[in-house]
């Protein structure tokens, strides 16, 4: 058994909101379980009434006895009970899905398929980071793109991980899952199971205690003949899962998170992994990194970085995060042009500056740019008309726009 096995009762009782909800289940389930109150006067004085008074007295405690064992049941079974009352149950992943996300939709899948319940995975956006799209081939694991809520399968069986509220499609809103499992902060809730957990650093750590509460066999050798399988494919993708979020297991994760990896492991295929965690790059994201690389420039710890015209424009995200690795760099920007337009990536791990804010007000003044984003991750996208001109060459201005934002960077604006 995993340490941070929790039960339905306890994860109910972590989130305030809901400390009515166990109360409540209390009350519906001794409702549920215990008989009718005989009518004690009218009982005769006969032995037959004392040994069937016995009998019900047994009857009550097998009764209250199964009622605590419901009461302290693994979360891990409520969220199986919860798909086994469903025919079939559509998972949704978040915008452009990340391996954690995948990882969790896969593990509801194998539970779901284990009591019969047929199972649609489906995203928003795209996957496109090459290890995203190495996880979907490698791992053979199937999803389709969804691009309103009238896309969605089964709508009458939502479940949504590794985020709490649906977002990125068109009528998004509207959608009202049964479950949500997922280890963001947010106050999205489902029908009839709510599990998120700040502290995991992976939705497929919750999913992998899930599998563990359920008593799945975690090494392919073992198991019975019903037993729920956690076959190479589910183990190492979770394992990738937990990785990916965690930074290799280095940032925001628990004793949990290793411990989760530690019971996936004799599951693992390790050259699955290997082809999971290290897939070929094409040449148009290496171009650019080799071009971030020569480019960039560094202002005291700031670096900023011009690569010109791109024809790959994910290829910005992941050079950005290879030029975090120079030494002595706490945020960088890099840009590039394609299509008329200026796409900007920007990471910082600098506490000073709010990343999303720098790029907002470094663009505040160009009506038509786009900028934003979290304090450590941003984006933006600046049509190139919106840029001022150098006055000998009429071409765009991009030393302006670098001073800008390294200007912003160090609280100019
Ligand atoms: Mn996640």
């Amino acid at each position: 058994m995993l340490v941070g096995m929790r039960t339905h009762l306890e994860v109910a009782a972590m989130d305030p909101h809901r400390v009515a909800a166990p109360i409540a289940a209390v009350f519906e389930a001794l409702s549920r379980f215990l008989p009718e109150t005989p009518d004690l006067a009218s009982v005769p004085d006969d032995p037959l009434y004392y040994a069937l008074g016995f009998l019900v007295a047994l009857a009550v405690l097998y009764v209250l006895y199964r009622f605590v064992r419901w009461l302290l049941r693994p979360e891990g079974v409520a969220f199986r009970n919860l798909l086994e009352r469903h025919d079939e149950i559509n998972v949704l992943m978040h915008p452009n899905p990340d391996p954690d996300a995948m990882a969790a939709a896969m593990a509801v899948e194998s539970i779901a398929e284990h009591v019969d319940t047929e199972t649609v995975v489906q995203y928003p956006g795209r996957i496109r980071r090459p290890e995203n799209r190495a996880f979907r081939t490698v791992l053979e694991f199937d999803c389709d793109r969804i691009e309103a809520a009238s896309d969605i399968e089964h709508t009458d069986g939502i479940v949504l991980v590794d985020h709490n509220t649906a977002r990125g499609f068109v009528d998004s809103e509207e959608v009202e899952p049964i479950a949500v499992v997922d280890h963001h902060p947010g106050n999205g809730t489902g029908s009839e199971f709510t599990d998120i957990r700040e502290r995991y650093g992976a939705t497929a750590s919750i999913l992998t205690e899930y599998l563990d509460d359920l008593d799945a066999a975690f090494d392919p050798e073992r198991g019975g003949e019903d037993a729920l399988v956690v076959d190479s494919e589910l183990a190492t993708g979770l394992t990738y899962g937990v990785q990916s979020d965690t930074k290799n297991l280095t940032r925001g994760c628990t004793e949990i998170d290793f411990d989760v990896c530690a019971a996936l492991f004799p599951a693992i295929d390790q050259d699955l992994l290997r082809r999971v965690t290290t897939p070929s790059v094409s040449h148009d994201v290496l171009r650019v990194k080799a071009k971030a690389i020569d480019r960039v420039r560094v202002e005291g710890a700031f670096g900023i970085c011009n690569v010109g015209d791109i024809s790959n424009v994910d290829a910005l995200s992941q050079a950005v995060e290879e030029l975090m690795r120079l030494e002595g760099a706490s945020a960088v920007v890099l840009y590039g042009i394609n299509d008329g337009t200026v796409h900007v990536s920007a990471r910082s791990h600098d506490d000073r500056l709010h990343m999303g804010e720098c790029l907002r007000r470094a663009v505040g003044d160009i009506e038509t740019a786009s900028a934003g984003g979290h304090p450590r991750m941003a984006g933006g996208q600046i049509p190139l008309s919106g840029l001022p001109t150098d006055d000998s060459s009429n071409a765009p201005d991009f030393e302006w726009f670098d001073d800008r934002i390294l200007g912003a960077m160090n609280g100019e604006y």
